[in-house]
C-alpha cells in the first residue's frame, strides 16, 4: 500500500534535533499502534508502516473521510450481519467491517429519508434541526452542520448523490445531487446549481462522479466526501446487468410474512405498507419505468417479460400472490444492493490505488433500516427493529480495531461528533449525539447511553404509520402511538419476543419494567427538549379530503380485514387492486415515474409558481410516490408546500 507522501515524517526532518524528536515520537506512536492494530493479513492497518498516535488528530495528519450512505438498505441485506436468510453477499461492505468495526445496534431517531439525513448533518434530533418529515419539512441550510465545520477547518467537502432535503446543500465545495427522490435510469441531476442530465444507472453515475471529484481534489488538503446512493429505495430498480443476478433463487420467507397483527394495536393493524395490499404493479415490475431508453427497455423486457407472462398465466391469488410478490421484491431490492456494493468496492480500490487508504476513514451506513417481508411489510418508519436499526461499518486504520463488533446503542445522531473529533474540530455544545471515536478504539465510556429515544412524525402520510415515540434499551421497547384517533402504549420484551409480535403493556408481570421505562422516557424527553405537544411545523397539510384524506385511502377502513392476510384472502378481498392489468400505473398514471420527461406540467409544482426560485430538489419526488397518482401528488405537493417555497422546475429543465 502506498502512503500519502504529503505528510511523510522525513519531509519534516530538516534538522538533526527535529529528526531525533521525530524518531522518538514515531517509536511511541508505533508501539501504541501495534498494540491496537490486531494483526490480520488483510487489514489496512497491519500493512501500514507509519501511524499517528491512534485516535489523535494533528493538523499534519488529519484523516480524510469517505461517508458512503445508501437509502433504505436493510441490515438484513448486508452479509456481514449474517441474517438467517443469507439473502446476498456484499463482499465490499463486508470488507469495511473486516478491516474495521461492525456496529450491531445502530439506531436512527426517526426512520425516514429526509429526517435521517438532517440528523446526520446536524448531529441533532428532528425537533432540534427542524426537519420532521418528508412531506412538508425543508432543511434550514443556515444552521450549523459538520460539513460546514470541516470546510471551515480546511477540509474539502463534497456531497454527491441523493440529498432529499429540499433546500440547496450548504457547506460543500462541490455538490452534485439528484432532485428529490431521483430516478434509477438516466437521471437528471443538479451540479452546483446547474441542471444536468446523465445517461446510465444512478448508482454507477454517483460512483463515477465521486471518483472524478476525488481525482480532481486539491491534494494539499484533507477531504470529506458524502457519496449518497438512491438505491435501494422503492421502486427497487436494479442495474440492467443485475437482472437475474440470483439465478431465480427462491428466498426463504420470514416467519412473520403472514402476520395477523394480533397482540398489538390499531397502529399496526391500520398501516398501509403490506406486500398484500400496498404493493403496486410498478413495485412488482409488472409496469416498466418510463425513463428507460429503447436499448435499456429491451434488456428490461428480456428479463421481466417472460417472467411476467408466466405470472399472468398463473394468476396467483391470496397467500400465493403475496409469496410471488415477496420473491419479486427481493430479486429487485437485492439487485439494487449489488450495484451499491460494487460502488463501495470501487471507492475502496480508488483509496488503495491512490495510497489514501491508511489515512481515510470509510463509513458505510444507510438512512434507516427496512422491512424485507417481516410482518408482511416493505418500507420503514416504525420503531421496530427492522426499520429502527441501520447498518453501520467503519474502517479507520490505526484507530478502529480490525474485525471488531460493537453492541452498544449507537446512532446516526452520533456521526457528526465522530467526524468532527476525527478532524480535530471542536464539536458545538448543542450536538445531541456523542462521538463514536472511543467506541471505535474499543473503549466504550462508562457513561455511554443505555437507552435511546425515537420519534416518528409523518402521519397522515404515505403508508399510514401513526405518529409514535418511545424508548429503547438493550432488552425492552416502550412506545406510544398517538394522534389522531389513537393513543396507545405498547411494550415489547425483545429477549422473549425478538420479532416484536406481542405487546406486554398492561401485563402485571411487566408492571415494574413499564414504570421504569416510563420514567426513562420522561427523562429522555426532558433532556432532549422534545416539544410537547408536537409543534405546528409537524402538521401534515394534505389536499382536498376526497383525494388525499388518508382515512379514505386507508385500506383497513375501506376493506375490513385487509391487513390480515393470514385470515382473509387479500386477493379475494380486493381483486381489483391486485389485478395488475387493471391497476397498471402506466395506463392510469402516464409519466408517473418521470415527471420531467413525460409529464412536465403535471407533476411540476414549480409551474404553479413560475416566479419562485428553484431551490434544489423536487418535492414531487417525495418519499413514496408509488401509491398515489400524479394528480394527487401534485395536489399534495402544492398543498403541502404551504408557506414554503414551492418546488421546483429542476426536473423539467434538466430534461430539456
Ligand atoms: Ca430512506
Amino acid at each position: 500500500m502506498r502512503l500519502d507522501t504529503t505528510d511523510a515524517p522525513a519531509k519534516h526532518a530538516a534538522k538533526t534535533l527535529v529528526i531525533a524528536t521525530a524518531i522518538a515520537l514515531y517509536a511511541i506512536a508505533f508501539a501504541t499502534f501495534t498494540n491496537l492494530a490486531v494483526a490480520a493479513d488483510d487489514t489496512v492497518a497491519a500493512n501500514s508502516t507509519k501511524a499517528a498516535v491512534p485516535g489523535t488528530t494533528t493538523a499534519a495528519r488529519r484523516p480524510n473521510i469517505v461517508f458512503i450512505f445508501s437509502d433504505d438498505h436493510a441490515w438484513q441485506a448486508v452479509s456481514a450481519y449474517g441474517e438467517s436468510r443469507r439473502l446476498l453477499d456484499t463482499p465490499n461492505i463486508d470488507r469495511i467491517a473486516k478491516q474495521g468495526v461492525r456496529f450491531d445496534r445502530c439506531l436512527v431517531p426517526n426512520s425516514i429519508c429526509g429526517p435521517s439525513r438532517a440528523t446526520v448533518l446536524t448531529g441533532k434530533y428532528s425537533h432540534a434541526n427542524g426537519f420532521y418529515n418528508n412531506t412538508n419539512s425543508r432543511f434550514d441550510g443556515t444552521q450549523t452542520t459538520f460539513p460546514k465545520l470541516l470546510r471551515g477547518a480546511g477540509y474539502q467537502t463534497a456531497v454527491i448523490g441523493k440529498w432529499h432535503l429540499v433546500s440547496e446543500p450548504t457547506g460543500f465545495d462541490h455538490w452534485h445531487i439528484l432532485p428529490g427522490q431521483g430516478v434509477y435510469y438516466n437521471p437528471p441531476m443538479i451540479r452546483d446549481g446547474q441542471n444536468v442530465k446523465h445517461q446510465g444507472y444512478v448508482t454507477d453515475i454517483i460512483t463515477d462522479l465521486s471518483v472524478e471529484w476525488l481525482k480532481g481534489r486539491d491534494k494539499t488538503k484533507p477531504f470529506m466526501l458524502m457519496c449518497q446512493h438512491k438505491a435501494p429505495h422503492r421502486e427497487w430498480a436494479p442495474a440492467l446487468r443485475h437482472l437475474g443476478h440470483n439465478g431465480d433463487r427462491v428466498y426463504p420467507e420470514p416467519d412473520t410474512l403472514f402476520d395477523d397483527y394480533a397482540g398489538r394495536g390499531k397502529a399496526e393493524r391500520e398501516q398501509d405498507m403490506t406486500l398484500a395490499q400496498t404493493f403496486t404493479p410498478l413495485d412488482a415490475k409488472l409496469a416498466t419505468p418510463a425513463q428507460l431508453n429503447a436499448e435499456q427497455r429491451a434488456q428490461w423486457d428480456a428479463y421481466y417479460g417472460p417472467r411476467n407472462e408466466a405470472f399472468r398465466k398463473q394468476n396467483p391469488q391470496g397467500r400465493d400472490l403475496v409469496k410471488w410478490r415477496y420473491q419479486r421484491y427481493l430479486h429487485d431490492y437485492l439487485g439494487c444492493i449489488k450495484a451499491v456494493d460494487e460502488s463501495v468496492g470501487r471507492l475502496l480500490q480508488f483509496l488503495d490505488d491512490e495510497g489514501l487508504a491508511d489515512n481515510t476513514i470509510v463509513m458505510y451506513s444507510s438512512d434507516q433500516g427496512f422491512f424485507l417481508g417481516e410482518h408482511g411489510w416493505f418500507d420503514k418508519r416504525w420503531i421496530f427493529e427492522e426499520s429502527l436499526r441501520t447498518p453501520l461499518v467503519v474502517r479507520w486504520p490505526g484507530v478502529a480495531k480490525p474485525g471488531s463488533v460493537n453492541n452498544d446503542l449507537v446512532s446516526n445522531v452520533d456521526f457528526a461528533a465522530t467526524f468532527l473529533e476525527a478532524a480535530g474540530v471542536a464539536a458545538p455544545a448543542d450536538l445531541q449525539g456523542p462521538s463514536l471515536a472511543p467506541l471505535l478504539r474499543g473503549q466504550t465510556p462508562q457513561d455511554w447511553r443505555q437507552s435511546f429515544y425515537y420519534h416518528y412524525y409523518e402521519f397522515p402520510g404515505p403508508h399510514s404509520v401513526r405518529r409514535h415515540y418511545g424508548v429503547v434499551d438493550r432488552r425492552y421497547k416502550l412506545v406510544r402511538f398517538y394522534e389522531p384517533q389513537v393513543d396507545a402504549w405498547e411494550l415489547f420484551d425483545l429477549e422473549k419476543d425478538p420479532r416484536e409480535m406481542r405487546s406486554v403493556y398492561g401485563d402485571p408481570a411487566y408492571a415494574e419494567t413499564a414504570k421504569r421505562l416510563h420514567a426513562e422516557l420522561d427523562r429522555l424527553r426532558r433532556e432532549l427538549k422534545v416539544p410537547d405537544p408536537d409543534p405546528a411545523e409537524t402538521e401534515i397539510r394534505l389536499g382536498p379530503p376526497a383525494k388525499n384524506n388518508p382515512a379514505k385511502k386507508n385500506p383497513a377502513k375501506n376493506n375490513p380485514g385487509i391487513n390480515n392476510p393470514g385470515k382473509n384472502n387479500p386477493g379475494k378481498n380486493n381483486p381489483e387492486k391486485n389485478n395488475p392489468e387493471k391497476n397498471n400505473p402506466e395506463k392510469n398514471n402516464p409519466g408517473k415515474d418521470n415527471p420531467g420527461k413525460d409529464n412536465p406540467g403535471k407533476d411540476n409544482p414549480g409551474k404553479d409558481n413560475p416566479g419562485k426560485k428553484d431551490s434544489g430538489t423536487n418535492r414531487a419526488g417525495k418519499d413514496e410516490p408509488a401509491n398515489t397518482n400524479p394528480a394527487q401528488n401534485a395536489g399534495t405537493a402544492k398543498q403541502a408546500s404551504g408557506a414554503h417555497t414551492v418546488l421546483s422546475n429542476v426536473v423539467l429543465s434538466a430534461a430539456r
